[in-house]
């Protein structure tokens, strides 16, 4: 019987083999980090604006407020510090962030007006911690990292990245704890593709996506997709009444 590549011995442990004459692939990481400086209404370019973690959390049984033990609900920490803001992704929590401006309150749920950062399911940087490749891109060792404004910090990977041993971004912002609360706070998300290789990707790879999305949630007071005017269009025959009384919408 023909063995799964896995189990012949030889196969690669650390790649795919993708060609003839043992093409191996080795398996790799491709991280990005995106810098946002979110202002969500705040005058202000965004200093008054608080960034929080919301977990989903199961309630436990209770006779009083979960008798039938399907009870849920969002469970909300606001990020106060630089250290405190040193986030990971967690899929099975629902876990998202939002940026909130205290300061205005949406007029329908009486929350702050807010938008979130929808992380997708993925590893951080997977070299161990002290190696070469995790002291450069120390910035994709957590998925979210919080720093108060400043102009100067640009590039969570430092501005040389190729000749450096060490990170001079993020690594270097993030060593001191500051307060996050009136700093204008910078959220850096840090994600990526963890490329186990397929020989499906040989010689020619398809396109592989990775991404996050930024939603509005409570910005706006009603879905602001809804903005046709509400004038009738004069070209539209109404298919009960005219278009009936000529026996046919179709004349
Ligand atoms: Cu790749």
């Amino acid at each position: 019987m023909k063995q799964w590549p896995s189990e012949d011995p030889a196969a690669p442990s650390y790649g795919t083999l993708v060609g003839p004459n043992g093409v191996n692939a080795q398996h790799h990481q491709h991280m990005f980090c995106a810098r946002l400086d979110p202002a969500v209404d705040d005058e202000d370019g965004g200093r008054g604006l608080v960034v929080k973690e919301l977990d989903v959390e199961s309630l436990p049984w209770d006779g009083l407020t979960n008798p039938y033990g399907n009870g849920f609900r969002t469970v909300e920490t606001p990020l106060t510090s630089v250290h405190q803001a040193q986030r990971c992704i967690a899929p099975e929590k629902g876990r998202i962030w939002k940026f909130a401006n205290p300061n205005v309150l949406n007029p329908v749920s009486l929350t702050p007006v807010a938008y979130k950062l929808v992380p997708a399911a993925h590893p951080p940087l997977a070299a161990q911690p002290g190696s070469l490749i995790s002291r450069k891109g120390h910035f994709a060792t957590k998925q979210l990292w919080v720093t108060p404004h400043n102009d100067k910090q640009n590039w969570p990977a430092g501005d040389y990245v190729f000749g450096a041993k060490e990170c001079s971004g993020l690594a270097l912002w993030t060593k001191e704890d500051a307060p996050l609360e009136g700093a204008d706070p910078v959220v850096w998300y840090s994600f990526g593709v963890t490329h186990i290789v397929r020989p499906e990707d040989f010689p020619i790879m398809p396109v592989e996506v990775c991404g996050f999305m930024i939603k509005p949630a409570g910005f706006f007071p009603r879905n602001p997709c809804l903005d046709l005017p509400f004038d009738r269009n004069a070209a539209s025959v109404d298919n009960h009444s005219e278009a009936a009384a000529n026996g046919s919408c179709c004349h």
